[in-house]
């Protein structure tokens, strides 16, 4: 059988009986996602990049490299053969390690490239940065940057990964009680980074709400509660975005006020509490954050906070957040306030019970299965130490020798000449995207590696065509279900496209080190030894040839059943005997250490700060809150161009959500076309107000490809619809510095504007 593994899913390929082929879904896989259904479409599709491409002005303006960044992403580009490409390409990065050094180079290249252990993109072009020299990396990523900096110093990291929360079956058996912040959108759990073999979350979640008393979804939007059997049985608390926060804190404090508070618990495992106690109560600032306090910010009922209050702390109970709540401004203090209050509730540590993040965010988080541990392609070491969290790319490219505050710690920002970007679509994901093009054009050389036309491939000046999944073998084995396989080439790369291995083995040839880059191996042979490594850990797999021969290869379902995990279990046992890795070894309610960073945006203890946007009572230019979750008919901004993805537009736009009264105010109804504007920018949607949609709220997803064009009057509106055109590139505080889109204030008009022709498929 032949297979082919994705993001979202894996694959069988069959005769479409015309001498073709097409997908159908993996006959193991009970859930299986559409979005992998229109891969092969992109075969030979007019948005593939055939051959090596160079802009015109990057040539041309050779001698002067302080300005040949001017027209990027305006400029037309033109072909040329590999081995120029590859010529130039070696050359660039030589003559800016020669002539400044390795850290005039930006390598981080952030992206979900496509699964598959060996052909991972952004793996390859770190082992070859790293060979050849080195590169400014990035930390952390766009999904789970604030939690990744605030958990350690909360609850320890060890504790922190994002698998490593309660699992489905835990939950299942042991909560009562089941509050979801952000809900369960179920549509994300389609997707899991590296492979998914069997999906089979919509399961768990339906056996979660058929057992358990209560689950409650607090969200802005009722499509948080997915279309499950049981859905019914959900109970929606709308609430104003942002604001959750608020609700924990009064939730937190009418604990208090009840005399409910689990003291045991607090005295036991966590420090910093008496603060914090104070800071509810009142004390520090002459505010009780009551819930008629938290009511007035969120908009829930005090009523209803008082009861979630007491379900929380009267029942076995589970407070979910999705990662959402965390890619907004201040996004770390609704994820610690989540904590404070599972901890006053005296949760943490019961089976299934105490706090998660992120059920539905991937098809991997609460799965009861241990994790599925390969290797991948080794990076090597980076001899070059300067960094920047990940979404902080328009502040390194725009302020050389600036500083950046992160974490307690004041970073350097260097002098970036080239940027070299693999497997990651920048001006799909980073947010104020007009801005980021301005930063984009300073450094002297931008190259990509790409399949196809993306906006970042658009706004390079080497563009490098790379094959896709169907156009090489692989193995793709996911994380956390029990499905090793065989991806197959199925098709002969599209034109001129080669695998990015081959490219950075072409690369280091001609730079003087191909033979440490390859280790004498081929394709065959590295996956010979990525197989092998798998066996190491699981002796049950079949030899090599057999599992080729098959396909795939099954982990043994009872050798996979994982010992109970209980987050927390040991250390609520005894404290003393099995610290967290915290600086105090317990829970840290309020924490020394960060207090010690001093920063306003960021608090010793969870507080409510008050935004400084539009948001702000009785601001007026930008009434709606724009949210931009992942859409439900791709991956980010990956097979945008695919049936799946475009029967889900209309008249050729992304379809943008909100409230019939909010357009019915605006002369808009559902179906028409319409912009979305702010300050930063503007983009073309059509409008659907079908969904329930709290009023004040706009809904885009992401993915929508980024497609400036000029008006007549000179303005400039996005037609591809990518919100990001409207994010603010503020970071969530200088503590976590992560991306956060999901603060942003926008108004939805009618376009009044003429756009002539669909959108565009070539450079
Ligand atoms: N407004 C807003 N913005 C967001 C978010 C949000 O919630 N709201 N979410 C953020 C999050 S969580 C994330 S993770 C990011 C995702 O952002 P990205 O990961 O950058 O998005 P993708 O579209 O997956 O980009 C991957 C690119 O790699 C290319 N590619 C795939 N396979 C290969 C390959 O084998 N070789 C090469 N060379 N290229 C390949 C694809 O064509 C695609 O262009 O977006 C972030 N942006
Ligand atoms: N199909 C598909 N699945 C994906 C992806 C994809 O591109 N496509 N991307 C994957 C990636 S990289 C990631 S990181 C995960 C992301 O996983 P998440 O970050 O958990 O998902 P989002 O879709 O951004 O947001 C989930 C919901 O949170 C709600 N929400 C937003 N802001 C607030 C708020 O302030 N308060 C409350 N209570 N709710 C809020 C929104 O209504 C939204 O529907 O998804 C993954 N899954
Ligand atoms: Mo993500």
């Amino acid at each position: 059988m032949h297979l082919l593994g994705t993001h979202y899913g894996t694959y069988e390929v069959r005769d479409d009986g015309r001498g073709g082929q097409r997908l159908v879904p993996f006959r193991h896989d009970p859930d299986p996602s559409p979005i992998g259904l229109s891969l092969l479409e992109m075969a030979d599709h007019p948005a593939r990049i055939p051959t090596p491409m160079v802009r015109r002005g990057w040539m041309e303006g050779r001698e002067r490299p302080g300005e040949r960044g001017r027209d990027r992403g305006r400029d037309e580009f033109m072909p040329v053969e590999w081995e120029e490409a590859i010529g130039l390409v070696a050359g660039e990065i030589e003559r800016v390690r020669g002539t400044h050094s390795s850290e005039a180079i930006f390598g981080g290249s952030y992206g979900w490239a496509s699964a598959g252990r060996l052909h991972h993109a952004q793996s390859q072009l770190k082992r070859f940065l790293n060979l050849g020299g080195g590169f400014v990396s990035s930390v952390g990523t766009y999904s789970y940057g604030a939690a990744t900096v605030l958990l350690p110093h909360i609850v320890g990291a060890r504790a922190t990964s994002q698998t490593d929360g309660p699992s489905w079956d835990l939950i299942e058996k042991h909560a009562r009680v089941v509050v979801s912040f952000g809900g369960f959108r179920l549509t994300n759990a389609q997707v899991g980074a590296g492979g998914v073999g069997s999906h089979s979350t919509r399961q768990w979640l339906e056996r979660t709400v058929r057992s358990a008393e209560r689950v409650i979804v607090v969200s802005p939007v009722e499509g948080d509660i997915p279309d499950i059997e049981g859905r019914e049985r959900i109970e929606f608390v709308p609430i104003r975005p942002n604001t959750d926060i608020a609700l924990l804190l009064g939730a937190s404090c009418e604990l208090i006020l009840a005399g409910r508070a689990d003291e045991g618990f607090l005295a036991r495992c966590t420090t910093g509490y008496e603060p914090f106690r104070a800071y509810l109560l009142g004390e520090t600032d002459g505010i009780a954050k009551t819930a008629e306090w938290a009511a007035r910010i969120c908009g829930v009922p005090a009523a209803k906070i008082r009861e979630i209050a007491g379900l929380v702390a009267g029942k076995p109970s589970l407070l979910n957040a999705a990662w959402s709540l965390q890619r907004a401004r201040f996004g770390e203090q609704p994820y610690w306030g989540l904590i404070a209050l599972a901890a006053m509730a005296g949760q943490i540590g019961r089976p299934g019970c105490g706090f998660a993040f992120g059920l539905t965010a991937s098809s991997s988080i609460g799965e009861p299965i241990r994790r599925l541990h390969g290797p991948s392609v080794p990076q090597g070491q980076n001899p070059v130490k300067a960094f920047i969290p990940v979404a902080r790319i328009t502040e390194l490219l725009s302020q050389p020798g600036g500083t950046l505050e992160f974490d307690g710690r004041t970073l350097a920002l260097p002098d970036i000449r080239l940027v070299y970007w693999a497997g990651g679509n920048p001006f799909h994901h980073h947010q104020d995207l007009h801005r980021l093009a301005e930063a984009w054009r300073r450094p002297e050389t931008v190259i990509v590696n790409e399949s196809v036309w993306t906006a970042t491939a658009r706004h390079a000046d080497i563009v490098l065509p790379a094959t896709m999944p169907f156009e090489r073998d692989d193995i793709v084995a996911a994380s956390k279900d029990r499905w090793i396989v065989a991806s197959r080439k199925v098709r002969e790369p599209f034109a001129g496209a080669r695998n990015d291995r081959d490219i950075f083995a072409a690369l280091a040839e001609r730079m003087g080190f191909g033979e440490t880059f390859t280790e004498g191996l081929g394709e065959a042979g590295w996956l010979e030894r990525i197989y092998a490594g798998y066996r190491q850990g699981f002796p049950e797999l079949p030899p090599f040839e057999t599992f080729w021969a098959e396909g795939f290869a099954a982990l043994d379902p009872q050798a996979q059943a994982p010992r109970p995990h209980i987050p927390f279990a040991d250390f609520v046992g005894d404290p003393a005997r099995h610290p967290l890795d915290t600086v105090s070894g317990r829970i840290e309610i309020s924490c020394e250490t960060i207090a010690g960073f001093g920063y306003a945006d960021a608090p010793p203890h969870p507080a409510w700060l008050a935004p400084e946007e539009a948001a702000a009572p009785g601001a007026r230019a930008w009434p709606l809150h724009l949210l931009s979750p992942q859409p439900a008919h791709r991956l980010h901004s990956q097979l945008d161009h695919g049936a799946v993805s475009r029967a889900a537009k209309r008249g050729g736009l992304e379809v943008a959500f909100m409230n019939a009264r909010d357009a019915a105010r605006r002369g808009l109804a559902h179906g028409d076309a319409a912009e979305i504007v702010n300050d930063r920018g503007r983009c073309l949607v059509s409008l659907d107000t079908s969904a329930a949609i709290e009023p004040g709220i706009v809904v885009l997803p992401t993915g929508g490809w980024f497609d400036p064009v000029a008006l007549p009057d000179g303005s400039v509106v996005d037609r591809g619809g990518n919100p990001n055109v409207l994010t603010s590139h503020l970071g969530t505080s200088r503590l976590g510095q992560g991306s956060a889109p999901n603060t942003c204030h926008v108004d939805v008009r009618r376009f009044e504007g003429a756009l002539a022709g669909g959108g565009r498929d070539g450079p």
